[in-house]
This record gives C-alpha cells, sequence and structure tokens, in this order.
C-alpha cells in the first residue's frame, strides 16, 4: 500500500482528518505528571489515551524531545509505541541536506524511530529530497507555505510569473512518482491553500497553523480537501495538547471539521 491509500484508508475508517501535535513542554506539564519522573511520556500517553478514537494521525516535531537529549528520544520513542497501530505517525524535523547525509536523516526517521511520515525541506532540491521519498508506504511533506510570518521572506518571491512555493508544488508533483508526497501549508494562509489545492489535487496536504497560530478551521476544510473530502491533515498542537479537557475539545475539533466536509458541495 502506498502512503496515499494508508492516509486514505486510517481517514475514511477513523472518520477523521485531525492530526494532533505532540509538542510536549516540560514546564506546562501538569505538576502530578511531573513527578512521575517521566514527564514527557506521562503527558504524551494522557493526549494518546484521550484521544486515540478521534485522530488519523499524530505529530511529533523533533525539536520538543531532542532539547532534552538521549532523554528526549526514549520519551519519543515510548511515546511512539502508545500509539495505537493504524494511527499515523509523522516525525516532523524539516530536516534535508546533501543526498549523503539525508540518507542518514532518512534512515534515522524512517527505519530507527519508524515514523510514517516525515517533514522536508526541499531548499537544497531534488537530490537532497529523494533520500525521503524512497519508501512508497511512507509519507514526505514538503514544505511548500508555511504557516509563519516569515513564508513571506522567501516562500512569496516571485521566480518568472510564479512565486517561489508554486515553483515547489510544481516540483513536488514531479517527485511524487511513488504516490507518497504530500505538501506542508499553513492555516493562515486559506487563499493560497485554495490555488495549491487546484493544482495538486491528489496530494496530502499537512496543514498546521490551526489553533494557537489563528489560522481558520472552516476555510482549511473546504479548501484544503481533495474532491473525496480527505487527503487533508489538520495539525493542531497547543490548542489542544494544554486544553482543560483534552478530549471533549479534540472531539469537538473532529466534529467541527466533519461538519464543515458535509456541508461541502
Ligand atoms: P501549534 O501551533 O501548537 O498548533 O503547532 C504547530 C506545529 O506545526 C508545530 O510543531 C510547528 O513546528 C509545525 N508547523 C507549523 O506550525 N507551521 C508550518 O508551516 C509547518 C509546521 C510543520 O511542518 O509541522
Amino acid at each position: 500500500m502506498t502512503f496515499k491509500e494508508r492516509l486514505r484508508q486510517v481517514q475514511r475508517e477513523r472518520n477523521s482528518l485531525l492530526c494532533i501535535g505532540l509538542d510536549p513542554v516540560i514546564d506546562k506539564i501538569p505538576p502530578h505528571m511531573q513527578k512521575t519522573g517521566e514527564p514527557i511520556v506521562a503527558f504524551n500517553k494522557h493526549i494518546i489515551d484521550s484521544t486515540s478514537d478521534i485522530v488519523c494521525a499524530y505529530k511529533f516535531n523533533l525539536a520538543f524531545y531532542e532539547t532534552h537529549g538521549p532523554a528526549g528520544i526514549e520519551a519519543l520513542e515510548e511515546s511512539l509505541e502508545a500509539a495505537p497501530s493504524d494511527v499515523l505517525l509523522i516525525g516532523d524535523g524539516k530536516r534535508n541536506d546533501i543526498g549523503n547525509s539525508a540518507e542518514h536523516y532518512a534512515d534515522m526517521l524512517f527505519e530507527g524511530l519508524e515514523f510514517d511520515a516525515v517533514t522536508v525541506n526541499p531548499y537544497m532540491g531534488t537530490d537532497s529530497v529523494e533520500p525521503f521519498i524512497r519508501y512508497p508506504e511512507k509519507g514526505a511533506f514538503i514544505l511548500a507555505l508555511t504557516s509563519n510570518p516569515g513564508a513571506k521572506d522567501f516562500q512569496k518571491l516571485k521566480v518568472g510569473n510564479y512565486y517561489l512555493y508554486e515553483k515547489v508544488v510544481q516540483r513536488a508533483k514531479k517527485w511524487n512518482t511513488r504516490d507518497n508526497v504530500g505538501l506542508v501549508v499553513g492555516a493562515t494562509y486559506p487563499h493560497e491553500l485554495a490555488a495549491i489545492r487546484k493544482r495538486a489535487p491528489d496530494m496530502p496536504i499537512l496543514l498546521p497553523g490551526v489553533g494557537a497560530q489563528g489560522g481558520d478551521l472552516k476555510k482549511s476544510v473546504e479548501h484544503g480537501c481533495s474532491k473525496k473530502k480527505d487527503l487533508l491533515l489538520i495539525n493542531v498542537g497547543r490548542s489542544v495538547i494544554y486544553a482543560n479537557n483534552v478530549r471533549d475539545t479534540a472531539l469537538e475539533l473532529q466534529t467541527l471539521i466533519n461538519t464543515y466536509r458535509n456541508q461541502m458541495n
């Protein structure tokens, strides 16, 4: 099964486009979990236990683990094991390098940590991306138009008649010979999201920026879903994981997303 087929299957079976971002900050973890001695694992397990039937994916931003050195990587590994086997696990490191070095990043993420998908920086071009797209059953989400204000510094520069991010989308489509390449598009750019979806009707889109970053959920669903109303992964981190009631907050999001999907023509 290709990565896209796996994504379609899990989204259909779980009726969910919701991806929760497990980006834990020690100071924000409740005191009773701090006392366990493994606060990150306790926190992540609590989120996973509360939401494992609601999501289609979890995304782990590696910075939140690597900052703690070997203990952080151990916590990451334990957290990954706590997730249900059918839910997709995304390693968000936005990695890349020359091909020879990128191969080792890809090995570490796909073989070592066994992520189902990763985020990849396209800046260094085709040979640097190739190691991440060799595994048909694993996904590579290419940064197209990111959610942050600085996205405009380079991604919105004009290259001929196109913006740089549009060139990235064009190239990512060429890289998609194994049906395993997706795009990262920020929820903070709904207008551009619609244009990107038009250009890439059948590619998975990982969409961060809803919640703490202020992205519009309704527009994200309407503009980001494929014609079959899937292939969009709506990542929400802080506004769910630090909510007073994690399960209710996640359920509310899943329900809203599905309401907006059902309203689509
Ligand atoms: P919250 O803002 O807490 O929902 O988390 C957003 C997550 O998505 C963080 O892990 C970010 O690093 C990541 N992210 C963005 O916020 N914007 C992007 O354009 C791309 C990503 C990403 O690749 O996941």
